[in-house]
């Protein structure tokens, strides 16, 4: 069994604690947002490492739509390369937790409507693309 290496964000890593402590009944939202939060369970492409990260939940029927925003920054979070290496997660929704597949979204269509759906659950992720160069990443995850 892999150790888990929380993440080195403080917020994050409370979230995290939170959501997890509570078995998904408390800090399942994003802040004063209100908005809903979901945590993917990832393994890390250096260490294999267990590594879990929150997101916003953007749902597409049964499957959900990761977004490797990060706030607009310059380079994509460390966990879209781990999802590149390693497609088996684990993925929270509340109560609930799934083992999922993930696949990063290549085709142009696909990704217009979902990064639709992204901004609807999500209004500022418009803004963090305006505010980076990179084209933001988005995965699929689909239920096994
Ligand atoms: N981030 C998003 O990108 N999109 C969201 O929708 C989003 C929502 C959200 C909601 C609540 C919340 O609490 C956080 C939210 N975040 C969102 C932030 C998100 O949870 C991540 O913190 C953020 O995307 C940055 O991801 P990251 O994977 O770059 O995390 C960094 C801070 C991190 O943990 N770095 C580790 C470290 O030690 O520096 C490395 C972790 C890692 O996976 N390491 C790899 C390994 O093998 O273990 C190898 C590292 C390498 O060099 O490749």
């Amino acid at each position: 069994m892999a150790d888990y290496i929380p993440s080195p964000v403080e917020w994050v890593r409370k979230q995290v604690e939170l959501y997890e402590s509570s078995g998904g009944t408390q800090g399942t939202t994003l802040r004063e947002t209100g908005l809903p939060v979901i945590i993917v369970t990832n393994t890390g492409n250096k260490t294999g490492a267990i590594r879990k990260t929150p997101l916003m939940r953007v749902q597409d029927g049964a499957n959900y739509v990761l977004v490797g925003s990060v706030g607009g920054a310059p380079k994509n979070p460390v966990w879209v390369y781990n999802l590149r290496t390693n497609p088996a997660v684990e993925l929270r929704d509340g109560t609930e937790v799934q083992a999922m597949r993930v696949r990063e979204v290549k085709d142009a269509a696909e990704r217009a409507r979902l990064w639709e759906l992204a901004v609807a659950a999500f209004p500022p992720y418009a803004d963090y693309q305006e505010r980076t160069t990179r084209t933001i990443p988005l995965f699929v995850a689909e239920p096994i």
